[in-house]
Formats: C-alpha cells, structure tokens, sequence
C-alpha cells in the first residue's frame, strides 16, 4: 500500500510527512530474501571453501619460499607466521598444479557466494546502538578483520591474476598477512556463529519468502521473532530464498566453469573466458604451450641468447663456464612435467629434455649424494626474475632439469632458449627461463 500523500488531493489535516527510514532502522531493508537461514546456508559454505582456499594458499607460499624475513623467513629461527613451512616436495609431481589450481579456481568461484554472504548480513552493520557490551564490541572488530580480510584478499587476488602482478614483489607479503588477519576474523566469527547456523540449518526446511510468506515464513525455534535477520516488512517477493541460493550458485559455477579451464591447454582453456592477459595463441609445434612472458615483453634478445651464451657453475669446484655445445655433450634425461603457475594456470605434461641439476652439481664439486640448494641466475634484466633459488631436495631429485630441449625441439627463446630450469611440483615461477648462472650451495 502506499501512503505517501497524494498530489491532486491534499490531505485536510497538517501532514506530519513520514520521515524517510534510515539504513539503521531495520524497516529500511526490505527484501524478504534476507533471514537467518539464508545466511546460515552460505556461511556454512564459506566456513568450508574458504578454510581450503586459506589452507592452499598456505602451502603455495611453502612451496614459493617467498623468505618473508624476519616475520616469516624459512630459517630456523623463523618468524612465528612460518611455523608451518616446511620443504616442498617434488612428490607427486603434480603437486602444486593441484593445491594453485584448487586455490585459485575455488577462490574466484566463491566470490559471488562471498558477496551474497555480505548482502544477507547488511543490516547488521547498520544495527545501532553500534556496540552494546563488551563481548559485542569484540565480535565487531572480528568482523572487521573477517569482511575487511576477506575483500583484501579476493580484491588483491584477482588484481594480481588479471594484471600481471599490480604488485610485483609486494603482493606476496600483502596476500601473506592479509589471509592471517582474515582468518583470525574467520575463525572468531565461526565460533561465535555456528552454533546458530546450524540450529537454523536443522530447524527445518529452507521456507521460501514465497508469495504471500514474508517475515514469518522462516519458522525458527522461537518462532518468527528470533529471525533477527528476516525484514520486519518485507517487500513482496520476487523470487523465493531458494531461488535466491541458487542464482547464487549459477554465480559461482559460472566462475568455476569459466576459470577451471586455466588448469589445462587445448581445447579446455578456451573455456577459460575470464581468463587474464597472455593468451595470445603460443603457436602449434613442440613450443606450442602456454607462455607466462615473453622474451620480447621482458627485454631478452635472441642475439644475447645464442653463440656467446655461457653457463657459469659455481661451487666448490671453482667457476666453470660451459657453452651449449658442451651441455648437450652431457648425459641427457627426459622429464614429463606440467608448468604450474602461481596465477592457477597450468599446462599439461611437456616433455623436456637436459642435464639433471645434481649432475651440474657434482661436476661444480658437490657431492653426489648430497647436493646443496642451487642459486639461479637469469640473464633477463628487466623485472623481477632475475634470481631464484631451488633447495637440496629439489636439486637432488632426478626429475630436475636445467632443460635445453622440449617435446623433441629446442627450447624457444619465448620458453627460456638456451636453458632453463624444470623441477617436480615446483611453483612455475622457480622454472627460471633464460639461465646464464648455476651457484651450488649459493643459497
Ligand atoms: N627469466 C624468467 N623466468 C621465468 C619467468 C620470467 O618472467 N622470467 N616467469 C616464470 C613464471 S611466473 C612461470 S609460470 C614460468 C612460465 O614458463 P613458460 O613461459 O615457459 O610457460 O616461467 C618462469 N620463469
Ligand atoms: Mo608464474
């Protein structure tokens, strides 16, 4: 009904005018959608997609080695943020595609349920009088670092697949922290809310604001009035909560199925619509695979890359230079391995060829049974990836290449031509393209 005052019949006594409702006044949000169920149903997914999100996150950032010194290094004495990493292992060999794909591809695909959460909950940031005791004032500022976190990092997340690292270099220490202070609102958040979430859960069916339902249709164990969360004067629906869950759910699955497809190549990345920069077409051919960054987008010459090219091996043998002629003369072994990236793309198996990184090892003077970590140098100037570095495990694992070929060919400049490295499990980013410098025992 409408009770604004007419324009053609002024009403006979002096109107006292309605005062417009404020965002505080819970009769200003009027969707009959909203209610303690419907919130109950998307936070239970939350509580499960976003532990996994948080917990593959961590293990990329075991496997990245990021030395987040000195809050988080990987030393002994590190930081009390790393008290979990440990050393990656190169079993199985598809490991980080696994855990980066999962994280990236449920993370984007949870953020229509994220916003949904949010939406369910608006009037709650409205509520007034804003802090009523103590133990409320505490269970905001754990919303703040639940909603604040959360956004910080679906929104750094995003920026950082879809635009070629906004933040190079600091985008991994902002990831770090913004996911433990998320989860410290999280974990607050969950333990005061379950228990309320799932006696709204068990306490019967999903009813729907369906025509003619409103507020009361939600029967909680108290009977309407405990349904803190559902309009005092709902709207007419338009759409039932059901319904409602499940656009939120076509939401997601749209962003699963137009993401899931990073994780491979052929025909199945083309499915990746929302798929960010560099996908212009690689080519056919043994090079013909997903390339991360060009060697022309990054300043390597192929003129850099050809008879002058030498590879310098340091260790306690001294300073070794080999050209490519004389790595070829070295025994040479195949590896079947997947580029995975840190962005949750992948490629599939490639067939690379080379010299096994421990061999580089012993012949710098390092023992066969127990190479130390390796320190790599790329001849790439411009951008961050200049140096990485591989631990002990990594190098002494048989599968681990400084390849020169691939799938039959040489390498192409754009995939790292004349060598680069090739590890099991290993975060694309330690695949260092264009080497110019092996250092055992450097790192
Ligand atoms: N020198 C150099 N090496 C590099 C990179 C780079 O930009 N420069 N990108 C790294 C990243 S992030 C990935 S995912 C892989 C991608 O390898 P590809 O381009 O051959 O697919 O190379 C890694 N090695
Ligand atoms: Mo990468």
């Amino acid at each position: 009904m409408d009770h604004r005052p007419s324009l053609s019949e002024p009403p006979k006594s002096p109107p006292s005018p309605p005062l417009p409702p404020l965002p505080t006044d819970p009769g200003f949000w009027r969707s009959p959608v909203r209610g303690v169920r419907f919130t109950a149903v998307l936070g239970l997914v939350l509580l499960v997609g976003l532990t996994l999100v948080f917990v593959t996150g961590l293990l990329s950032y075991a496997a990245y080695n990021p030395d987040l010194a000195p809050v988080n290094d990987k030393t002994p004495d590190r930081g009390w943020l790393g008290f979990y990493l440990f050393d990656w292992p190169t079993d199985p060999y598809w490991l980080y595609r696994l855990t980066q794909g999962f994280h990236v591809t449920v993370g984007i695909a949870l953020i229509p349920v994220v916003l949904a959460k949010l939406w369910s909950v608006i009037p709650r940031f409205f509520a007034l009088p804003p802090v009523r005791s103590l133990a409320h004032a505490l269970e905001r500022i754990s919303l703040l670092l639940l909603v604040g976190g959360v956004l910080f990092e679906l929104i750094t997340g995003v920026l950082n697949i879809q635009l070629e690292y906004l933040f190079p270099g600091s985008f991994y220490p902002l990831h770090f922290y913004g996911a433990w202070v998320f989860f410290a609102g999280f974990v607050a958040h969950a333990a005061l809310k379950l228990p309320k979430a799932l006696a709204a859960i068990r306490s019967g069916e999903l009813r729907s604001a369906r025509p003619g339902g409103g507020a009361g249709a939600y029967r909680a164990p108290g009977g309407p009035a405990d349904d803190d969360l559902a309009s005092p004067r709902p709207a007419a629906p338009t759409v039932s909560r059901r319904g409602a869950l499940a656009v939120v759910g076509a939401g997601s699955l749209f962003m699963l199925l137009t993401t899931a497809g990073r994780s491979f190549d052929g025909p199945l990345r083309r499915t990746a619509l929302l798929a960010p920069h560099g996908w212009e077409d690689p080519g056919s051919g043994p090079n013909g695979f997903q390339i991360n960054k060009t060697a022309a987008s990054v300043g390597v010459r192929a003129a850099e890359t050809t008879d002058a090219w030498r590879l310098t091996l340091g260790g306690p043998a001294g300073e070794i230079r080999l050209s490519r002629a004389q790595l070829l003369a070295m025994s040479q072994h195949t590896s079947e391995l997947p580029i995975a990236c840190v962005e949750g793309w992948a490629t599939s198996n490639q067939s690379w060829r080379g010299v096994r990184l421990r061999d580089l090892a012993v012949l710098a003077g390092c023992p066969a049974d127990s190479p130390p970590g390796v320190f790599v140098e790329s001849l790439q100037r411009r951008g961050s990836f200049r140096t990485g570095a591989l631990r002990d495990n990594q190098v002494r694992d048989g599968r681990s290449l400084l390849a020169l070929q691939v799938n039959g060919a040489d390498l192409s400049l754009d995939h790292g031509f004349p060598a680069r490295i090739i590890v099991p499990a290993a975060p694309g980013v330690l695949n260092t393209k264009w080497v110019t410098a092996l250092t055992f025992g450097g790192v």
